[in-house]
Order: C-alpha cells, then sequence, then structure tokens
C-alpha cells in the first residue's frame, strides 16, 4: 500500500483537510480498492490519525496510517484603541493611554498589556510604545504607537503705552495649574518682564500699567 501525499501532515488551524488517500496493488488481484477510515477536526488544535485497509480477494490485508496534525501557525492581531500617531503639546497636554485589543485566530481575545515605553509631556519629543502579545502557540505580535510632544510656545504681548492707566488680562490655561503659566510681557516702553510664573491661576490674570 501507498499513501499519496505527506504523512505525517501538518494542517494549519482552520484549513480544510483533503484526504490525499492511497493505493493498494496485489501481486496477483492488480489494483485493490482502498478503504479510509478516520476524520479530522480542522478547527481543533491536535492528532488525528487516518487509517487505511486493503484486502485481496484471498482475504490478505494491508493497513497503514497517516498522522495529521493540526497547529496553530497564526499570530495574534492586535488593534491599537485610538490612533496609531498622536501628537500632544508639552504641559497642556496630557497622555492618556487607550490601550489595545487583540485577537487570535485560535485563542480568541487575548489581553495587551501596559506597552512598553513612557510618555513625559513636560519633555518634547517623540516617543514610541510597544504593545506585545503572545498567543498560546508562541506566535508573538506587536504594534507600536507614536506619541509626539511638541515644544510649548511662549506668547509674547506687546502693549503700548498710553497715558492712561491700563490693565493687560492674561489669560490662563486651567491645566497648566501644576507647572504654572511661564509668560513674557514686553510692555513696549523697554520693559520686559520674562518667565513670569503665576501658579496655580484659575482665570485671569491683571497687570496693572502705570504710566509716567
Ligand atoms: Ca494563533
Amino acid at each position: 500500500m501507498t499513501l499519496k501525499g505527506a504523512n505525517p501532515l501538518t494542517l494549519a488551524h482552520g484549513e480544510t483537510y483533503i484526504d490525499s488517500g492511497a493505493t493498494a496493488l496485489d501481486a496477483v488481484d492488480g489494483v485493490v480498492s482502498v478503504l479510509t477510515d478516520g476524520s479530522v477536526n480542522e478547527n481543533a488544535l491536535g492528532d488525528y490519525i487516518i487509517s487505511y485497509s486493503a484486502k485481496d480477494k484471498a482475504g490478505n490485508e494491508a493497513t497503514s496510517t497517516r498522522e495529521v496534525t493540526v497547529v496553530d501557525l497564526t499570530a495574534p492581531v492586535i488593534t491599537l484603541n485610538g490612533e496609531s500617531t498622536i501628537n500632544l503639546t508639552q504641559w497642556a497636554d496630557e497622555y492618556i493611554e487607550l490601550g489595545a485589543i487583540a485577537t487570535d485566530n485560535v485563542d480568541g481575545d487575548i489581553t495587551v498589556n501596559a506597552p512598553s515605553g513612557l510618555v513625559d509631556t513636560t519633555v518634547p519629543g517623540s516617543y514610541l510604545l510597544t504593545y506585545t502579545v503572545t498567543d498560546v502557540a508562541g506566535h508573538e505580535t506587536t504594534a507600536q504607537r507614536t506619541v509626539n510632544v511638541a515644544e510649548q510656545k511662549p506668547f509674547i504681548i506687546t502693549w503700548l503705552i498710553t497715558p492712561e492707566q491700563k490693565t493687560i488680562q492674561l489669560p490662563l490655561n486651567p491645566a497648566f495649574t501644576a507647572e504654572g503659566y511661564n509668560y513674557r510681557v514686553d510692555w513696549g516702553d523697554d520693559s520686559v518682564d520674562s518667565n513670569q510664573t503665576t501658579a496655580a491661576p484659575i482665570g485671569d490674570t491683571q497687570r496693572l500699567y502705570l504710566s509716567n
């Protein structure tokens, strides 16, 4: 008896098993029909045996078997929650980790742990976060997210000199309450206030301008 096709045979999970059969040749009877027994569940990992048997007219039986192993050959797929590139502004924005989800052809949903890498929104730069999952079969998948932190631009106000007393309203962003708020004011009369910091302001701050 001769098996057609591979033996043992490795089959990818979910792939349809098509038995290649066997042939039997008897010295007296010539070609003898072969009976096949056994089945493969393509959707369940494991080993399966397909048996073949053939008898000649004299009742002599020949048998053979094929071992089929259903294995997981496919790595999980990661889908990021949120965008793969996130643009933030230094101090003004906070990075919120939205995480990721992963599904596998065999294992179903897989929990994605926190990514490697950290985002420091107080330091401008480009940060790379790497998410990794591994299925039971050991296939690893990674996905990455880039978080760009743009430098906070100082703002400059020029206030024209007028004879009257003037006040200036400095709009303050509540997002800066932790770090304070740095500003530079050019009063237009050769006096400049730089690196003015207001800690934890909410609302507006007044600056009183006194004319000479
Ligand atoms: Ca898999």
